[in-house]
């Protein structure tokens, strides 16, 4: 059995020596693996998939290592700028098939991996995801990391090790239930704990001032000190030698050096200390969209936003002693949303209190190195920190925040000094840093986006028509103050994870049709494409390998639900956190309204019916009520349409749980419709938009965030569009009382209400979420796009019917989405915002 051949395998090659891309004669890879269970994991032979797993990675990271300690030395040589990326969020996923195919080792461990009786695809699938992220913002970090290092920028991703990641989702009788993800149990190879690199991070306290040297300083003892330890995770660019850095941090207890305690005998004092510390890396906030007023997660933020900027200083110091006014030219920062913005305080402290720059000087090199990311349009959404928490964990900070605001708006008042003074006052008073709680007028908020524009360079939206939003309607005040201090930068995603690596059936046609495989770096190349876009040869193998992957699908619905599914069928796909503004809500109504459809026909005309396999994932916050409803609605749905025999065959709705990265490289390839339907002028951007366009999928989606420059790329006419736009937004929610809903729409209501799947109680709030006008609800406007929506459903099938040219516009897709590459967006980033330029180690 597999014993025998891994003992011939690996005697096999221990005959040869191989070469890693580090240039280093290393074993072979065979010998390695058996090696790394070995002596890691005291395994001899026969192991598991998961074991196999465990030896293929840790032997992958030594190279790895070879490649980021000579990149890493080149750049040391070197000094170039860095970019450095502050996120709370890094949704990476799997690390092994994306390193082996980066650093061009794939042939090479493949084939060990076969010779010892195993499958990489498998051994692969063994790995958990490090989910560090809630969504698209997490992903996004993640992506541009890959970008980053392919482009040899000098740049480091920084964040937090959560110990417990995005929580697990399962369904209970339909219903979302939630497990925590103890991702780190089994070891992770990916990572390099740094136990030389460490700080102290500290909270509360008091701040007072002393004279020291006859100049006056602020001294801020806190009450609380955790250490911040340093563990980096190498990123691979893909065809370069570079290996960038996303050093992550983990709270400790200080006690753990400090062991007086316990030589005192407080022993569970100390234990407590540890908990207490300990608590801050533990888990990530489950939230993408409204802030968490918790205080644990301003700690958070402060804590990963602490550690990095003292990191950075102290790498700056070692070369460039004090003289930080060239810091500016050495280290940029981009802050990804508002949750890193306490820099913008935190970097005036070290500079001003610990440095002892002074403030003017502080506040130049403080503006010069910020940068600040939007990523959202609800107002609601936007951080807004209460100024009593913020001056009990963060005393020092609330004062630098006072004192830039006086500034602020000081300097306001000089320069709208030609405003009549009630006007000026109104202006100012709008666009203070420090503000009353609009809701409770005792309460004084300290908004986080206000400080990050005042703080930064450049401010940016993610996508055409957000960026537009966010000048004429969020920030629009800070816009006419500020205009060239705003820009757009559209989203991107990474073009290896994407669709090389997760599509490399569809890869080696894109590479054996163009001739090269180029486009994996310069996607511009995929448009080369369009002249085969109707070529019927080219289209039989486009339908072929995209067959291949509904495959796979069709196997992973079997696997989680039991059931075979038509792969004939199309298959219709809704992949996103779950929310009211994402509209998973008026898909499922559309489904309901196709089944009933169905079930009217005559057998003749059943037989003329396009098949569709639907299928809905994603998570909701776990304290998002309305979210949890719609997951069950859903699987309600999904319980009465799959079983009813008049319909089984032409229509199913099946919810995948547990939505992550792994689950979208199985599901985006397989893909031929995508659902991006939210409410004009909600989604900043989306990006597995661009992840269903690169893989062939086509788009059913409202003119929306990225999908609008999509549609540009792909040609509007191969795009599903329907729907209100966001200039019509705001007057249709005013005239909301008077919209008179679709008949059908009355029907479905009644349907749900009437308890046609059942938990009628439960269904109710979801029924009058939209459908009670007269209190100004359905804010998402369903109601109003239900009847395009359902046209343009009708439009999908028409086009189905013909295949010659769906495939046609399936081709036209990937051959249009070379902008959506985020190299390009990388490469905007690097030269409109950070002035960082590549800088390559030799081979
Ligand atoms: C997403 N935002 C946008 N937020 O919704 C999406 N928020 O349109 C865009 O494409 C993407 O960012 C990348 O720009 C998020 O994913 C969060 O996940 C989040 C997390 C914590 C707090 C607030």
């Amino acid at each position: 059995g597999r014993r025998a051949l891994h003992v011939a395998a690996v005697a096999e090659a221990e005959k040869t020596a191989a070469t890693t891309r580090g240039g280093a004669a290393s074993v072979p890879a065979p010998v390695d693996i058996a090696n790394k269970l070995r002596y890691l994991f005291g395994r001899n032979g026969d192991y598991t998939n998961a074991d196999a797993y465990h030896g293929t990675a840790w032997s992958v990271r030594e190279k790895l290592i070879d490649s980021f300690n000579k990149t890493h030395e080149h750049w040391r040589k070197e000094d170039p700028k860095f970019i450095y990326y502050l996120s709370a969020e890094f949704l990476m996923g799997r690390s092994l098939t994306n390193t082996v195919y980066n650093l061009g080792l794939q042939g090479e461990y493949a084939d060990a991996l076969n010779q010892m009786g195993y499958e990489m695809e498998k051994v692969a699938d063994a790995e958990r995801d490090a989910a560090l992220g809630n969504g698209g913002l997490g992903r996004l970090a993640a992506c541009f990391l890959d970008s980053m290092a392919t482009l040899d920028l000098p740049g480091w991703g920084y964040g937090i090790r959560y110990k417990y990641g995005m929580f697990k989702q399962a369904l209970k009788n339909g219903y979302q239930i939630e497990q925590p993800d103890i991702w780190l149990t089994s070891g992770n190879p990916w990572e390099v704990r740094r136990d030389d690199v460490k700080f102290e991070v500290g909270f509360g306290g008091r701040v007072e001032r002393r004279k020291v040297n006859g100049k006056e300083v602020t001294v801020w003892t806190p009450s609380e000190k955790v250490i911040a330890q340093a563990y980096d995770n190498p990123i691979p660019g893909f065809d370069t030698p570079t290996t960038s850095n996303l050093r992550l941090w983990d709270a400790m207890p200080l006690t753990e050096f400090d062991l007086g305690a316990f030589n005192a005998g407080d022993y569970d004092r100390a234990m407590l200390d540890r908990e207490r510390a300990e608590a801050i890396s533990a888990v990530l906030y489950p939230n993408d969209s409204t802030p968490e007023g918790k205080e644990l997660r301003l700690k958070q933020q402060y804590f990963f936003v602490c550690a990095s900027l003292q990191d950075v200083l102290s790498r700056f110091k070692a070369v460039h002693g004090t003289a930080f006014e060239s810091l500016p030219d050495k280290a940029c920062f981009q802050l990804n949303d508002t949750h890193p913005t306490i820099a913008v305080a935190e970097l005036m402290r070290l500079l001003v209190d610990v440095e002892g720059l002074d403030w003017d000087q502080a506040w130049t090199i403080t503006t010069k190195c910020l940068n600040y990311t939007n990523h959202t349009v609800m107002p609601e959404a936007l951080e807004k920190w209460p100024v009593k928490v913020m001056a009990k964990m963060l005393p020092r900070h609330m004062e630098i925040i006072e004192v830039i605001n006086e500034g602020w708006t000081r300097w306001l008042a000089g320069h709208l000094g030609d405003l009549k003074s009630e006007e000026r006052a109104k202006r100012i008073a709008a666009m203070s840093i420090i503000h009353e709680n609009p809701w409770n007028k005792e309460e004084m908020l300290v908004n986080m986006a206000y400080l990050a524009v005042v703080g930064s360079s450049a401010v940016n939206g993610v996508a055409a028509i957000h960026s537009n939003i966010v000048k004429d309607e969020i920030l629009n005040d800070f816009y006419q103050i500020f205009p060239s201090k705003f820009q757009n930068k559209t989203n991107g995603v990474t073009p290896r994870r994407w669709l090389a690596w997760c599509n490399p059936e569809l890869a080696a046609l894109i590479t054996d049709t163009l001739g090269t495989s180029e486009w994996i770096n310069d996607t511009e190349k995929l448009a080369g494409l369009r002249a085969y876009a109707s070529d019927k040869s080219f289209q039989a193998k486009w339908s072929a390998v995209k067959k291949a992957k509904k495959a796979k699908l069709a196997a992973l619905i079997k696997k989680i639900h039991g059931d075979d599914v038509n792969q004939e069928a199309l298959f219709d796909i809704q992949i996103k956190r779950i929310h009211e503004y994402k509209r998973q809500y008026l898909n499922v109504l559309s489904i309901i309204w196709r089944y009933k459809q169905l079930k009217k026909m005559s057998p003749e005309e059943r037989r003329k019916a396009v098949p569709r396999v639907c299928v809905i994932g994603g998570k909701a916050a776990s304290a998002y009520d309305m979210a949890k409803r719609i997951i069950r609605l859903v699987t309600a749905v999904g319980d009465v349409i799959n079983r009813d025999p008049d319909t089984k065959d032409l229509l199913r709705l099946y919810f995948l749980p547990d939505y992550n990265v792994s689950l979208a490289e199985t599901i985006i390839p397989a893909a031929e419709l995508s659902q991006h339907i939210s409410t004009a002028g909600t989604e900043a951007s989306g990006t597995s938009n661009m992840k269903f366009q690169m893989n062939g999928c086509l788009i059913i989606g409202t003119w929306d965030g990225a999908n609008i420059e999509i549609a540009e790329e792909t040609g509007v006419d191969n795009v599903f569009v329907f729907g209100v736009r966001a200039e019509e937004i705001n007057q249709l929610r005013k005239e909301r009382k008077n919209f008179k809903t679709d008949p059908r729409w009355d029907e479905l209501m009644r349907d749900i209400e009437g308890g046609m799947f059942g938990d009628k109680d439960y269904f109710k709030p979801l029924v009058d979420s939209v459908n009670n006008m007269k209190v100004g609800n359905d804010w998402f406007l369903l109601a109003n796009d239900f009847a395009a929506y359902l046209e343009a459903q009708e439009e999908v099938d028409a086009c189905y019917k013909d295949q010659a040219e769906w495939l046609r516009r399936s081709i036209m897709y990937t051959a249009g989405s070379g902008k959506f590459s985020s190299d390009r967006t990388i490469r905007e980033y690097a030269e409109d915002i950070w002035h960082v330029k590549p800088s390559r180690p030799s081979a």
